[in-house]
């Protein structure tokens, strides 16, 4: 039987902003369509961020979450993942707290502190659509992205408690050691999932170098015990994707992580980026996973057990 691969579309995101894209979704109703056609396009999971529906700013209200995770859930069986990572500035109680509400199958858990940087983005742009956004995208060259083992203790601590899996999102190889010494300490539970990340400012650059060293370092650590998966930002979104589906990986792609569809030409929506990548992993002969199949491969607890 082909390989099934793990599609995984991360939907709207903290690091663009609505000025960058008019395909990026940022009302209850536009993410919950886009999340649902990227879904019917192929992807098994959805990696889900709120935003503030009057201005397109970050949000961690789980109001604002369940406006519309109970639409996704009624059009679709694919697992809802909760960003625990959506701000950069605030504290890791405020970013469980959509989690806690809506106790979906899977949370994306970063694992180390570092720079989390995309100011370069605001020389690109001389208009704003709205105030906060390029105060924000400028002052990203000061954020901290505060993950330390404290935090991760905690968020494994309250939210497995909810039998949450987590994305293990490893924007370095140093973030895989942290994960180790996370595992070794009883944290996590096998299967872990592990989302490479290459070409954040502030992490591990987007060559297929970093990939394969980044593997090879989770298969000494991990053996058997992982699944894995690769985000590559920006222009590395699609070429890394084939890369990891060739070395027999899971991808995620999204309006998150880049604006396009290829070379200057901005994406119409999450779905078409999925369809791409869709058609990339089928090409080189594998199948994509369904959202059962991805369940299976990660252990999930069950879309009926979740609260929303
Ligand atoms: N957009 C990714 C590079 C999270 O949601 O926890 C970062 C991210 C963080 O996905
Ligand atoms: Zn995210």
């Amino acid at each position: 039987m082909a390989k099934k691969v793990i599609i995984t579309c991360a939907v709207t995101g903290a690091i663009h902003t609505p000025t960058m894209s008019d395909a990026l979704p940022f009302t209850a109703e536009d993410i919950a369509h886009q999340a649902i056609e990227a879904a019917e396009a192929g992807a098994a999971v959805l990696h889900l961020h709120a935003r503030n529906p009057a201005d397109g700013s970050v949000s961690l209200d789980p109001d604002h979450f369940m406006a519309f995770l109970p639409t996704i859930k009624q059009s679709t069986n694919a697992v809802i993942n909760i960003s625990t990572g959506g701000s950069l500035l605030t504290t890791i109680d405020d970013r469980m707290a959509p989690a806690k509400r809506a106790s979906p199958e899977m949370c994306s858990l970063n694992m180390g502190s570092m720079n989390f940087a995309f100011h370069p983005l605001a020389t690109r742009y001389d208009d704003w659509k709205y105030e906060w956004e390029e105060a924000y995208v400028r002052n990203s060259d000061s954020y901290i992205f505060r993950n330390t083992f404290a935090d991760i203790a905690k968020v494994a601590r309250e939210l497995g408690e909810l039998d949450i899996k987590f994305e293990h999102e490893c924007y370095d190889v140093g973030h895989l050691y942290n994960l180790k010494f996370c595992m070794d300490q009883g944290l996590f539970k096998a299967p872990i999932f592990i989302q490479f990340i290459f070409g954040i400012l502030g992490g591990i650059g987007p060559e297929i170098d970093n990939l394969i060293f980044m593997k090879r370092t989770a298969d000494r650590l991990f053996g058997d015990q992982y699944q894995w998966s690769v985000l590559g930002a920006g222009g590395a979104q699609m070429p890394l994707a084939a890369a990891a589906a060739t070395m027999g990986g899971n991808v995620r792609v999204g309006l998150e992580d880049s604006l396009f569809i290829s070379r200057g030409k901005l994406a119409a929506s999450n779905a078409e980026q999925v369809r791409k990548v869709r058609e990339i992993v089928e090409g080189l002969g594998y199948a994509i996973a369904s959202p059962d199949e991805a369940r299976e491969m990660l252990a999930l607890k069950g879309g009926d057990r979740v609260t929303f």
